[in-house]
């Protein structure tokens, strides 16, 4: 029975006569708050709703200003958990207006009778949890009080208003007012003096609309912004056409989608487009009007990597150019600090072309930065401007600022929430915290949340929070608390999801860049919509991992762990590979295998444009053997590395590693020559170890015609071709030549015992298994073999060999062995440096552009082969040159 259906009119020991009792208290009467109440009470919760409104909108209650629009598509932007209900309704726009949102608001908390729970014009003043009755205790500012077993803040991530941070706003004898808290009965405008200062989302949707009414408006602007036209109209009969076509598809692809919407993900990156298809596909976007579409359908590329980037900012820029007539108003405007998305782009109906028009002003802060407000108006370092109306449009303390500003919420033992989160906000998933049980956040800091379809993420979260409850009390639980290892956990998956993208390169709200003396860190999850869902999924699969749940007639539980090691990239990449549900590949025999491989490679990213790639024959242990050589963009010579691929002796050939050899010689500034060795079982031990030894001194000899410079060699391998790579410096070093300067050994195999962790912890699920190793093992080598230092160098003398660089990775069943060799190495005498890479797997480093984050380990590798071969750290791309290559 829901405790209160037992309680609500009746007293608990700590209660007054005025506290209401419930399962779950929530506040905030917005999109996620709305929905809370209706699934409570469906899952059979008592539960009462706190809004400080006086009715239901939320952020759309109080954002009422001119122009105040959602920049998502409205079919998007909605509701979906009732099939009734989203045919109930009918949207009139493709971006509806903030009345029109409103009113859809009211219609929802009164087709499902909301209101009678919910208790407007009532602010939260205290929230602390009292141990002793596992419940929270909630102050209002009217007096009444509320005891409840779950507390939760709907409270929206962009609600709590930035001050205005400039002084003598109080001096001002006009009327000042701030977007995000406007008048109800609308702001007289009409020919009066309007200043706006800011130039976010909010400014952007106003100015436009202020400059028709205003006789004069002047705009402060701190940073341009990009802005996309959002050409508003009637619902786009395309998306509306999806939707009603098969609406329980379209809204399940957008759950799984990266921001929330419908759109798949894109494969094709940018330097595989020629400039005419990309600016084919810019046009369509910029006609499009919908920034959904343009974040994440141009290229693959564009939201992580700063080139593939700097082409859609140059685009826009363009735009800007087109449409702003003065040349100083056009450099004013054009963003220049943040890559495009990096800070919340904008829709906009008209706001570039409002710089046309006579009456408006813009005046860039950065020259002239405003000194003071005063009686009569703004004054910068240079001007005075006199205003009848200051219209600030300053933004949000988001994410964080709803949660902290609004009350104090004392956790377990005392703990205040604004000293946990003096540094910055530690959550678990982005919906709980550690040390405050039975907190709950909707669309919380480390949760996708700003950085997608909100309406999505609210249903999202809000089912995950209701069911967890209801599962909970199901079970007998009344409390669960994340634990800290989860939520350090998490910390550490929201840093290695930051480094994913380029939203870390700017300083905006999303990082609290926004607001004097907040903490500073990338606040929203970064690593997309549908893989977050799936890994709040798995949290539940695996046991609640991550919780301690307990209550009076039950043994606690705790399922303790961090949900995500893996590096985010790494995780889908093995999700896709394990949705493929592929044979193993030692089934498949050696030409078998071989073929897929030849297939599979196909779908890769091609790897980027070098100076040329050529190919040729070179003498090998037991006759002619082919290769691959790849030439930097830089004038040479070059320094030569002799390369050899990964595939178990068994699979690959000299292009096999291509994406990788072509962005280690771009990084290098080195020429890779990759070697066609022979493979087993065709050629068995010690074909390879032999061949690799031969290729190296043919090269060595050839190294000037090749373009090489002449001096030591350095050789470089991975896995198998890593096991190669070692062989030859001792090879070289025990049969007098040729010198080589250093070794890059990547995943490497270095010995032939199988009992190490590694072997154990990862024998299966990160692609090359246990059992994949055991057949290339039997297909190169027999037994009796096996100890030979050719096929397990870390069996041979290790003394007198070059410095090395050795790369491990996390989830490698090679992975000790290599760290074995390092340090074996290491202890010989050989200077060594190790790259541990954690969450990795045995192909993050050579999937190049599809591992985002196995770039960073990629740059130490090609630093350590320039320091092998005595040049400074960092290779120069002079870019003429590198387009000149690319067309
Ligand atoms: P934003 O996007 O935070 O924009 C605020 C704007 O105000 C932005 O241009 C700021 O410049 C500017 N700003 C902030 N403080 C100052 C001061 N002290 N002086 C001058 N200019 C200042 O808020 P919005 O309300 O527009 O949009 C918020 C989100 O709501 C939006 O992204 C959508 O998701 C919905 P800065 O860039 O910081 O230099």
């Amino acid at each position: 029975m829901p405790e209160a259906m037992v309680a609500s009119r009746a007293l608990d020991s700590s209660s007054s006569a005025s506290t209401q009792t419930v399962d779950a208290a929530v506040v905030g009467a917005g999109f996620a708050g709305l929905y809370l109440l209706h699934r409570l009470r469906k899952a059979g919760l008592s539960a009462v709703l706190l809004e400080e409104a006086k009715d239901v909108g939320g952020t759309w209650y109080w954002n009422r200003y001119p122009g105040a629009r959602c920049d998502i598509q409205t079919i998007d932007y909605s509701y979906s958990f009732d099939p009734e209900l989203e045919t109930a309704w009918k949207w009139s726009e493709k971006y509806a207006t903030q009345p029109e949102i409103l009113r859809y608001l009211g219609f929802v908390a009164d087709r499902y009778d909301l209101r009678r729970d919910i208790r407007f014009g009532t602010k939260v003043t205290s929230a602390t949890w009292d141990q002793a009755a596992q419940r929270w205790q909630i102050a209002t500012d009217n007096g009444a009080k509320v005891s409840c077993r779950h507390y939760i803040m709907a409270t929206g991530c962009l609600s709590a208003p930035k001050p205005p941070e400039i002084d003598g706003v109080k001096e001002f004898k006009g009327e000042v007012y701030f977007t995000g808290r406007w008048p109800h009965d609308g702001v007289k405008l009409a020919g009066r003096r309007v200043a706006v200062i800011g130039t976010g989302s909010s400014g952007i949707q106003a100015i436009p609309m202020i400059a028709q009414e205003a006789a004069q408006l002047t705009v402060f602007q701190r940073t341009p912004n990009f802005a996309l036209p959002a050409h508003n109209g009637a619902p786009p009969a395309d998306r509306l056409g999806a939707l009603e076509g098969d609406r329980a598809a379209y809204r399940e692809q957008a759950r799984w989608s990266l921001v929330g919407v419908p759109w798949p993900q894109q494969t094709v990156v940018s330097w595989q487009l020629s400039e005419a298809e990309r600016r084919e596909r810019f046009e369509t976007a910029w006609a499009a009007g919908d920034l959904a579409y343009i974040l994440t359908q141009l290229w693959a590329d564009q939201g992580v990597d700063v080139d593939g980037n700097k082409i859609v900012a140059d685009l826009i820029r363009e735009k800007i150019r087109g449409i702003v007539e003065d040349p100083e108003t056009v450099a004013a405007l054009t963003p220049h600090d943040h890559p495009f998305g990096a800070k919340r782009p904008c829709l906009d109906t008209n706001y570039y072309a409002t710089y046309n028009r006579p009456n408006v002003t813009l005046v860039n802060l950065r020259q002239e930065p405003v000194k003071a407000i005063t009686a009569t108006g703004i004054t910068t370092d240079k001007r005075n401007f006199d205003v009848d109306v200051i219209v600030f449009a300053t933004g949000f303390d988001a994410m964080t600022g709803a949660i902290l500003a609004v009350h104090p919420i004392t956790g377990r033992d005392g703990k205040a929430l604004s000293d946990v989160w003096a540094n910055g906000p530690q959550t678990y998933l982005g919906l709980t915290i550690a040390g405050f049980p039975n907190l709950f956040m909707i669309t919380g800091p480390g949760s996708p949340s700003v950085l997608s379809n909100m309406a999505v993420s609210i249903e999202q979260h809000v089912d995950w929070v209701v069911d967890r409850i209801a599962a909970l009390r199901d079970a007998g639980f009344t409390t669960m608390e994340a634990t800290e290892t989860a939520q350090a956990g998490w910390a550490q998956h929201m840093a290695d999801c930051a480094m994913l993208t380029l939203h870390r390169l700017a300083n905006t709200w999303y990082t609290g860049a926004n607001v004097p003396g907040k903490a500073q860190g990338v606040m929203p999850y970064t690593g997309g919509v549908g893989p977050y869902r799936s890994i709040c999924n798995e949290v539940v699969t695996r046991g609640m991992l991550g919780f301690r749940l307990s209550g009076p007639n039950i043994a606690e539980q705790c399922n303790d762990g961090e949900v995500v090691r893996l590096q985010p990239d790494v995780r889908l990449v093995l999700g896709l590979l394990a949705q493929m549900n592929l044979p193993p590949l030692e089934t498949m025999g050696a030409q078998g295998a071989r073929d897929f491989l030849n297939e599979f490679n196909k779908g890769r990213p091609s790897g980027r444009p070098v100076g040329e790639v050529g190919d040729g024959m070179l003498q090998g242990a037991d006759g002619p053997l082919p290769y691959k050589l790849y030439r930097p963009a830089t004038p040479g010579p070059h320094p030569v590395v002799v390369y050899f691929h990964g595939g178990g002796w068994v699979l690959g050939d000299q292009q096999s590693d291509d994406p990788f050899c072509r962005d280690m010689c771009r990084r290098t500034g080195m020429i890779f020559v990759s070697v066609g060795y022979r493979h087993a079982p065709e050629h068995r031990f010690p074909a390879a170890a032999e061949d690799g030894y031969a290729a190296t001194r043919w090269i060595a000899d050839h190294a000037a015609e090749l373009g090489g410079k002449p001096g030591p060699l350095l050789v470089a391998g991975w896995s198998a071709g890593g096991n190669i790579a070692a062989v030859t410096c001792q090879l070289v070093r025990d049969r007098g030549g040729p010198e080589i300067a250093g070794q890059l050994l990547v995943c490497p195999v270095t010995d032939c015992s199988f009992d190490r962790a590694s072997y154990i912890d990862n024998a299966a699920n990160y692609f090359v298994t246990r059992g994949l190793m055991f057949w290339f093992w039997d297909l190169y080598c027999s037994p009796a073999d096996r100890t030979d230092p050719r096929v397990s160098p870390l069996r041979g003398k290790l003394a007198g060999l070059p410095p090395a660089f050795v790369a491990t990775c996390e989830f490698d069943p090679l992975r000790d062995e290599g760290v074995a060799y390092a340090e074996a190495l290491a202890a010989a005498g050989v200077p060594v440096e190790q790259l541990k890479a954690r969450g990795h797997f045995h192909s993050s480093f050579t999937m190049v552009d599809v591992v985002i984050t196995g770039a960073p380990g990629r740059i130490q590798m090609a630093e350590a082969l320039r320091r092998f071969a005595g040049l400074p750290p960092e290779v120069k791309l002079p870019p003429q040159r590198l387009e000149a290559a690319a067309s």
